[in-house]
């Protein structure tokens, strides 16, 4: 049968979402003057191994590109943490087009696409699963993209993903350095107190959001957009675009800065 396609709509257009009703969910729009200078905030120190990466993902929601999180080999510290967090996945939230898909936003900026690098802490948890129902249980770095010159690093990524184009689909995915989709400067960041935001939407995670964004081209955000929510069974395909969750009142909470 010859598959249908229909993009997705955008989640404002949807009305609210889950109402967990929560004092600390994410994403949130930040405020730039009203963000707080803290001088205490320490440097950002990431220190992976491309060698833990493992595979692709499409879960239905998103691509996750995978690490091996047996052993605290590519761990995150530093920054507003106390703990070393240890990587598990990566993946990314993006629009059907350029004007909108990230999920925070910079006075009320949105940009096309963010990147979201998803740590665990393994100084007070065993495993991924304990630590994503604890208050400090998950970092997440966020990390905007916008579009401009192709980025080389990512180009590896783009070239796996039409492998993963349905839901459920796996393929393995080695040696892929996480850190390569960096900015160049990660000592300037906001942070606040979180959540997931997807379910379930516990409230477990420090926000580490880089000030400075990553560049990818038209081309290459393409790629993302040719993905599919459903799987290879399904009678109408539906481009996987548009898969950021709406955002969520502040509610009292200091978004932080590492820079002035
Ligand atoms: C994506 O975002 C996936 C989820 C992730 C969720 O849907 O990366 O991961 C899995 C394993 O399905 O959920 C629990 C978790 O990491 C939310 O992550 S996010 O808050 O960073 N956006
Ligand atoms: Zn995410």
């Amino acid at each position: 049968s010859i598959a249908h396609f229909s993009t997705g709509m955008h989640p404002m257009w949807q009305g609210p979402l889950v109402a967990p009703g929560g004092n600390r969910q994410s994403p949130i729009d930040i405020r730039v003057r009203k963000s707080v200078f803290d001088p205490h905030l320490k440097p950002l120190t990431p220190d992976y191994d491309p060698g833990t990466c493992s595979q692709i993902w499409n879960n239905g929601y998103s691509f996750l590109v995978e690490y091996d999180d047996t052993t605290d080999k590519s761990i995150l510290k530093g920054g507003p943490l106390e703990d070393n967090f240890r990587l598990c996945q990566f993946h990314f939230h993006w629009g059907e087009s350029n004007a909108w898909g990230s999920e925070h936003t910079v006075d009320r900026r949105l940009f096309p696409a963010e990147l979201h690098m998803v740590h665990w802490n393994s100084n007070k948890y065993r495993r991924f699963e304990e630590a994503v129902m604890e208050e400090n249980g998950l970092a997440v770095i966020g990390v905007f993209l916008k579009i401009g010159k192709r980025h080389e690093g990512l180009q590896k990524l783009v070239d796996a993903l039409p492998a993963v184009r349905h839901k459920d689909s796996v393929v393995e995915f080695t040696r892929f350095d996480p850190a390569c989709l960096l900015p160049a400067n990660i000592d300037d960041y906001w942070t606040y107190a979180g959540s997931l935001t997807t379910p379930p939407l516990t409230e477990a995670v420090t926000w580490i959001i880089m000030k400075q964004h990553i560049e990818v081209s038209h081309d290459q955000l393409a790629v993302f957009r040719s993905l599919l929510f459903t799987s290879a069974e399904e009678e109408v395909q539906k481009s996987m675009v548009n898969n950021f969750r709406v955002q969520q009142p502040l509610r009292g909470r200091t978004v932080r800065s590492s820079f002035t």
